[in-house]
């Protein structure tokens, strides 16, 4: 992880707040993407490749039954449990390749408090990510996911774990009906979506590109979570570049800055640009659904006992 830096001052009403101190982890605001809606925060190397490799071989272990497929035909598996159709987490134990070793949640609580109040515990505790579900999409070359929100079951902090391939995530916005004929799409109908924004039109053309390498953590909160929405566009190879771009198939990414990669810094300022096929690409999103079915400790124990 890149060395800390002094947080600056944001007065955006975003979900961080920084008192600033030197803590065992960099200050977050150090890794905040700039000129995007608040907030996105890009995390290069939050974990090992070695933590990388095992947390890939214990998804890839799971239990065939724990894979989903979904249309686009990119597979996915709930942690935590899943969501009842008015928004309800069904709990579920959250496994020990999330929870012991190589503890991640733990280690993504402990930066964001450490980032957020100069502590990893007490103060601060308010704005943690408390993950009680954690989604795993498995995505291979060409496949992606329509613009959508995560929506308002899940408190508007999640972080992303990027696993095995790098992706561009897509920012998109909504737009309003009254534009001068905007180049629109309409919203697809997801099931996490937020229903009250089910039809409105978004621009075709995203409002900013995250670069996102393996061993990554993204975090976004704020409006960025609650009046954006984002996507992943089927492709099988990626051309970003720091500043404009050339044509169609060219990307300009926001989090340049932030990547901690040398080679694809020298890349960006020696050609312009820097491209790569796509590889499988698995993500760990941890979200905190708000509400929780009563009882669920009941559940919770079966599923520990299934598990002995
Ligand atoms: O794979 C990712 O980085 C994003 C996943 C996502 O947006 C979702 O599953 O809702």
């Amino acid at each position: 992880m890149p060395i800390s830096t002094e947080p600056t001052a944001h007065d955006d009403g975003g979900i961080f707040q920084h008192s600033g101190s030197s803590s065992a982890f960099p200050a977050l605001e150090h890794f905040r993407v700039q000129n995007v809606p608040p907030a996105a925060y890009y995390v290069p190397d939050f974990i090992t490749e070695e933590e990388e490799a095992y947390l890939l071989r214990k998804v890839e272990e799971s239990p065939q039954p724990k894979w989903k497929r979904v249309g686009s035909g990119r597979r996915l598996q709930y942690w935590g449990g899943t969501m009842s159709k008015n928004g309800v987490l069904l709990p579920e134990p959250l496994p020990d390749f999330l929870t012991a070793f190589p503890d991640i949640i733990q280690r993504i609580e402990s930066f964001l408090g450490a980032a957020s109040s100069g502590k990893s515990e007490g103060k601060g505790k308010e704005r943690a990510l408390d993950a009680n579900q954690v989604l795993v999409n498995e995505y291979e070359p060409g496949q992606g996911i329509s613009p959508h929100e995560d929506g308002p079951a899940f408190r508007p902090l999640v972080a992303t774990l990027s696993l095995g391939s790098h992706t561009v995530l897509d920012i998109h916005h909504y737009l309003s009906t009254t534009a001068p004929s905007p180049p629109m799409v309409t919203s697809m109908p997801s099931p996490s979506d937020d229903p009250a924004n089910e039809g409105r039109p978004i621009a075709a053309i995203p409002l900013a590109h995250l670069l996102l390498l393996p061993r990554s953590l993204l975090i976004l909160s704020s409006s960025l979570y609650t009046s954006h929405l984002h996507a992943i566009a089927p492709r099988t190879k990626d051309i970003v570049r720091s500043k404009e771009a050339n044509s169609d198939d060219e990307v300009v990414i926001s989090n340049a800055d932030l990547l901690c990669d040398a080679f694809i810094a020298d890349r960006l300022r020696e050609n312009g640009s820097w491209e790569k096929e796509r590889g499988v690409r698995t993500s760990l999103t941890f979200r905190h659904a708000e509400k929780v079915l009563k009882g669920g400790a009941f559940s919770m124990a079966l599923g520990a006992l299934r598990r002995t």
